[in-house]
């Protein structure tokens, strides 16, 4: 795990991830990778678009994905990415959901009514704190598996530096652009880490293109997952770094909220590795 101590999060990138809400980064899977990803998403695509009986033009999202391919295991804790959300969010921290989502090219003669809809992540979290501007509490982080480099190709939309504006968008205005939409323009192979409470929205499809992309969710662990998080066949495959990820159950009723060092491994290692690590 050298990698992880290589790829730290620097203090600009913490900077940007900070000012922004989300920070990009380009070029971290290799070719061989994103085709087995591709292979594996595609037959997930397949599988979920046959049983919800769904054309081959509507956009797709699965939840709880990342149990059903060895390869979705590699995107975990992989060693150019990770390395950044522990650097960000500490080590407290768990994989409370995901999603695959497929947006194939709109269907022909289909006019798109380009319908967004803007939200900050987490549902009712949004709701039922109390204190503005809201907590962090998780963040994203999106693989891209297909080129998005160019507008126009779903490309998924932010408006950098809101995640501190808790009313950014008002409840009646969603449907629309805000001012400063930006897509955010990232190539095959890069991933986006996002803070849950930057202002974002899906888009429609305008390119001939399919865009696929892989989101993983990483909350504290005391925070309940958002999804089944259908992982328990993979926690005996895994190092313990993994299944702290996996969110393998601790050895105490408190060790969510106060784990000890086996209930952490993750905190075991950054202070090995990275030295004193703080609270
Ligand atoms: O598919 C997208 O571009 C956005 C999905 C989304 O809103 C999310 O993962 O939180
Ligand atoms: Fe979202």
């Amino acid at each position: 795990m050298d990698a992880w101590r290589d790829n730290a999060l620097t203090e600009a990138e913490r900077l940007t991830f900070e000012k922004d809400g989300y920070l990009m980064l380009e070029d971290v899977l290799p070719d061989d990778l994103i085709n087995k990803l591709e292979v594996a998403t595609d037959r997930v695509g397949d599988e979920e678009r046959e049983a919800r009986e769904m054309t081959p033009y509507e956009r797709l999202s699965v939840m709880d994905f990342i149990g059903r391919d060895d390869v979705f295991m590699d995107l975990v804790d992989y060693p150019k990415v990770f390395p950044k959300v522990f650097g960000i969010l500490g080590w407290n921290i768990n994989i409370y959901h995901s999603h695959l989502v497929v947006t194939p090219p709109e269907e022909p003669g289909n006019v798109s009514e380009l319908v967004r809809g803007w939200h900050q992540d987490s549902g009712r979290v949004n709701a039922e704190m109390e204190f503005s501007p809201r907590p962090r509490l998780s963040l994203k982080v999106v693989y891209f598996l297909t080129d998005c480099s160019v507008d126009g190709r779903a490309n998924f939309y932010v408006v950098p530096g809101t995640h501190l504006d808790d009313n950014f968008v008002g409840k009646d205005k969603r449907k629309i652009d805000p001012e400063g939409a930006t897509p955010v323009l990232a190539p095959r192979g890069s991933a986006v880490i996002f803070d849950r409470r930057l202002w974002h929205t899906a888009t429609p499809n305008a390119s001939q293109m399919t865009r696929k992309g892989l989101f993983y969710g990483y909350s504290y662990r005391w925070l309940r997952p958002r999804d089944n998080m259908t992982v328990a066949h993979y926690i005996d495959r895994s190092d313990s770094i993994r299944q702290q990820l996996l969110g393998a159950a601790p050895t105490g009723g408190k060790g969510f909220s106060s784990p000890l060092d086996e209930d952490v491994p993750l905190k075991v290692w950054m202070e090995e590795n990275l030295g004193g690590v703080a609270v």
